[in-house]
């Protein structure tokens, strides 16, 4: 049987709003992003995934949909999306679109009509209910964006649910009529050629019936044990894979929220028919103390090594999927969160990315990962622009936390960290715009940018390059089985990937001391010839029983 094209593929996102601005209206937009594609087709990447361009209110940045048909009129025309396919396509780099199905904008046509009366034909589409005796909300469901999950509709004296953002509604998916123009909707998309869809927040559109209290026996006690990887959805799914993906060779990969590798199996085990691959943020979550993301704290090294490699050796066995990544526009840049972004940017940046490209799955790279972008330590609340570290900002002022520490914490932890403007040069604003970008663009852009790194043969730049073309010399990096080493290193991330007659060894120091990394008594390579595919310093060590490290060195050895 043929592996689907994806399960070799590297994937780019792209956030278009901070990517590349040709009008000077601060905002990035579509002819943007074809001026860019050869630079990424010198990066090596075989797929684009556009985060929504879709006509939206904008209050989360697309993810608030008002017109599925529609593009945004800042990023450009229907036109513009078409020449932008048939350039991509033209240099064979597919592009996948972000569908945001679990909700829409509340300005969305359908809302707009749901909200007229109880007895409106799309009053369905969404989810309402009474409010309890008081007049209170329905349950106590928290919203993802802190707050309650429903807003009261005065006109029709009826809650409605909204998971995310109160002008994000949450679709009603009981209703048979709706799922079928989302899928009808979806058609449309592939026949204008694209090439797959990233699902958002697809585990969350089952929602349990009973809407009842969370009596937060299962910490958090917010609600989502009543909608995560909920009672349908695979039903779902599947009758979603029957209608539109089975039509087309597509990659489709979900967003999962707060899910199990029991549910990303079903999700991504093709005798499933479901999707390609599954995104899952366990290992994204090792520096939240007690799961609390709006709190401080250092990464639990061990804790990461051993979500992973769960991961990796989970989904093997059950003929999952994974979609490997570190960095998107929800998450902070990875080299300033488990890297080093002051003396080891270089250094950790590439660590980083050989730890994650080795493993089996599809990597994701997030624009300007690629050559090491970090957060950019805005000291102000007046330069943040997303509504949730807006919300939370005001949430941690109720709850009486001081202005700096507010700061540090949003420092680390907003969304913004990584939406500011791709750094193109060292020209005004990195050459993202002749105009004033829509959000800060990070102070180190005059070093960090992609002219340097294009310029520089030792950059990160040409180490993700080398990792993308040695994803495809060497298939052992697809199939091969993984097997984590020395698992209570408190320094080193070492890992395995076996094959028929050959191995991958993967060694890599994640601090800035130096390391020491002795071989488990039950590898043994001798016998196998080692060749070093890759690393990060000058002169590695060969392959031994003891193997010293310099501060984040990281190395790949082929053994046949
Ligand atoms: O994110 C879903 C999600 O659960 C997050 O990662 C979210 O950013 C986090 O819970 C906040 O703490 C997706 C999109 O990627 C995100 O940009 C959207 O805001 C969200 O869905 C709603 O559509």
């Amino acid at each position: 049987m043929n592996e689907p094209w994806w399960k070799k593929a590297v994937v780019y996102q792209i956030y278009p709003k901070s990517f590349n601005d040709t009008t000077g209206n601060g905002v990035g937009d579509l002819p943007g992003i074809i001026d860019k594609l050869d630079y990424l087709k010198e990066l090596g990447i075989d797929c684009l995934w556009l985060t929504p361009i879709y006509a939206s209110p904008q209050r989360d940045n697309g993810y608030d949909i008002s017109d599925y048909f529609r593009i945004q009129a800042e990023y450009g025309t229907m036109n513009d999306f078409e020449s932008l396919l048939k350039e991509a396509h033209a240099r064979g780099i597919k592009v996948i679109m972000d569908i945001v199905v679990n909700h829409t904008s509340t300005e969305h046509d359908w809302f707009q009509e749901a909200r007229k009366s109880r007895h409106n034909p799309y009053r369905d589409y969404y989810i309402w209910k009474e409010p309890k005796e008081d007049g209170g909300e329905p349950n106590n469901w928290q919203s993802k964006f802190g707050g309650s999950a429903w807003n009261l509709d005065e006109h029709t004296g009826q809650y409605y649910l909204h998971l995310f953002d109160v002008t994000q509604a949450d679709l009603n998916w009981e209703n048979e009529e709706l799922r079928q123009k989302l899928y009808d909707m979806m058609h449309f998309w592939f026949e204008k050629g694209v090439d797959g869809f990233r699902l958002d927040v697809i585990n969350l559109i089952s929602k349990d019936q009973s809407f009842a209290d969370d009596d937060g026996s299962i910490p958090p006690g917010d609600g989502r044990k009543f909608y995560t990887d909920g009672p349908r959805v695979h039903e779902y799914m599947q009758e979603m894979n029957q209608n539109v993906f089975s039509k087309y060779d597509s990659l489709t990969v979900g967003e999962m929220s707060s899910t199990s590798i029991e549910h990303c199996i079903q999700y991504s085990n093709p005798n499933q028919t479901e999707l390609s691959m599954t995104f899952n943020f366990h290992h994204l979550k090792v520096d939240y103390p007690n799961g609390e993301k709006w709190a401080l704290a250092d990464f639990d090294f061990i804790k990461l090594k051993q979500i992973l490699s769960e991961w990796q050796t989970g989904m093997h066995k059950g003929g999952g999927w994974n979609a490997l990544f570190w960095c998107n526009h929800d998450q902070p840049r990875v080299v300033s969160r488990y890297g080093n972004d002051k003396e080891y940017h270089l250094e950790s940046a590439k660590m980083l990315a050989t730890t994650i490209h080795m493993m089996q799955g599809t990597p994701y790279i997030y624009q300007g990962e690629e050559f090491g972008m970090t957060n950019p330590g805005f000291e102000s609340i007046d330069e943040y622009r997303d509504v949730e570290s807006l919300n939370m900002y005001k949430l941690m002022q109720q709850q009486g936390k001081s202005e700096a520490e507010i700061i540090e914490i949003l420092k680390s932890k907003s969304r913004d960290n990584s939406r500011t403007p791709v750094q193109w040069n060292s020209q005004p604003h990195a050459g993202f715009t002749s105009g004033t970008p829509w959000i800060n663009v990070a102070g180190n852009y005059e070093n960090i940018n992609a002219e340097n790194a294009l310029k520089d043969e030792d950059s990160i730049f040409y180490h993700y390059k080398k990792l993308i073309s040695l994803r495809k010399q060497y298939d052992i990096i697809t199939t091969g089985y993984y097997q984590l080493l020395a698992e209570n290193d408190e320094r080193i991330f070492a890992y395995i990937r076996n094959g028929k007659n050959e191995k991958l060894l993967v060694v890599n120091n994640f601090y800035a001391d130096s390391a020491s990394f002795k071989l488990p008594d039950e590898i043994n390579i001798d016998g196998y010839k080692a060749e070093i595919l890759l690393s990060n310093y000058e002169h590695s060590p060969e392959p031994s029983a003891e193997i010293k490290l310099r501060p984040y060195e990281s190395i790949v050895y082929y053994l046949k």
